[in-house]
């Protein structure tokens, strides 16, 4: 069965270079603990070997390839990776966007079967990032876009960033939200522990990020709008049942805007998820119960997450013909706008 990856981590050199002066600026920010392991990785500094992303992050057709060859793997579905753009000033976060994009086009172009991709855009100035998405869509053929959470911590409910949105829906192209470390404003007890990142802090900030939208009304305006997530869900589809009955106590009581539709079925209709980096079966049964088949597409987080253990996690996944369709390639074409095999 066809195997498409849905969430791949790949970057370009002139990105991880720009990510290594933001590592030794002096403003502080909770992304940084993360991009200083990653882009100014020192020998002999705590978490040197397990940390050493960069060069899975900037291979694509050598060991990357292989792997996928070895394991069967069809198709990675590759973006950027967090923080993407957000952390630099606009003008260089729109040029290397574009960069980005480009050199993306060029490996799916290369490759068809092999490599799809998210376009990068620089939120900061939301009418020029609706222009670079459809200069992605229309002229290099990507398949959707990919922001990584926050940009100086603000969050897509804000209107100032809906011509995004608009473009995003009027091409009927899905938007990933991505993670990155919390905003400042959000940051505090996460700052200890290891608890900054993949470990804890990425799924509050993303889950808060659909909840914002939801509650805010983003879906009333861009009712076909489709929002991507990963890592299971970010736990929202565990919280949606109480979601659903706290919003709607809360719209009674006017503390809550009033939407037109709960926050059960925003979810359902409005997002997508992936399994990226969650290998547990029992999570995956529950969001597709919850969710609908529909709704759920394989990742694997590469090269954050290893590639053989998720592909043996899916094998062994326990669901009918048709849920395995879904889930390995089904969803990600009719989502992503790849063509089928
Ligand atoms: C990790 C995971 C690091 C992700 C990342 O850096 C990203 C990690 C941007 O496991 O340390 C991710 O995408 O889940
Ligand atoms: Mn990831």
């Amino acid at each position: 069965m066809r195997l498409i990856a849905t969430e791949e981590a790949w970057s370009i050199p002139e990105v991880a270079a720009e990510l290594k002066k933001v590592a030794n600026s002096p403003t502080q920010s909770l992304d940084k603990l993360l991009v200083k392991g990653i882009y100014d990785a020192q020998p002999g500094n705590p978490g040197y070997d397990a940390f050493n992303f960069l060069s899975g992050l900037l291979d694509a057709e050598d060991v990357r390839l292989k792997q996928m060859d070895e394991l069967g793997v069809d198709m990675h579905l590759l973006a950027l990776t967090a923080p993407g753009v957000q952390m630099f000033d606009a003008d260089t976060a729109m040029e290397l966007a574009s960069l980005a994009n480009d050199r993306l086009a060029e490996l799916c172009r290369k490759y068809p079967t092999r490599f799809a991709g998210l376009a990068s855009f620089a939120p900061h100035s939301p009418k020029r990032a609706a222009k670079e998405m459809e200069r992605a869509i229309n002229q290099l053929g990507l398949n959707g876009f990919m922001i990584n959470s926050h940009t100086y911590g603000e969050y897509l409910d804000d209107p100032k960033f809906w011509p995004i949105l608009e473009a995003a829906e009027a091409m009927d192209r899905c938007i990933y939200i991505h993670p990155r470390a919390a905003s400042d404003t959000f940051k505090g007890p996460l700052q200890d522990y290891g608890m900054d990142s993949a470990m804890w802090g990425y799924g509050m900030e993303v889950g808060t990020h659909a909840v914002r939208m939801m509650a805010g009304g983003v879906f009333d305006a861009f009712p076909k709008l489709k929002i991507c997530i990963g890592h299971m869900g970010e736990a929202v589809p565990f919280w949606l049942w109480r979601l659903d009955f706290m919003n709607t106590r809360a719209q009674s009581a006017g503390r809550a805007k009033k939407t037109k539709r709960s926050m059960a079925e925003y979810f359902t209709d409005n997002f997508v998820i992936t399994t990226s980096g969650v290998e547990d079966p029992l999570a995956l049964r529950y969001s597709i119960d919850k969710l609908g088949i529909d709704n759920v597409m394989w990742a694997i987080d590469y090269p954050y997450q290893p590639m053989t253990p998720a592909v043996d996690f899916i094998a062994a996944f326990d669901c009918s013909d048709a849920e395995r369709h879904a889930l390995c390639h089904g969803n990600a074409e009719r989502v992503f706008h790849i063509a089928e095999e």
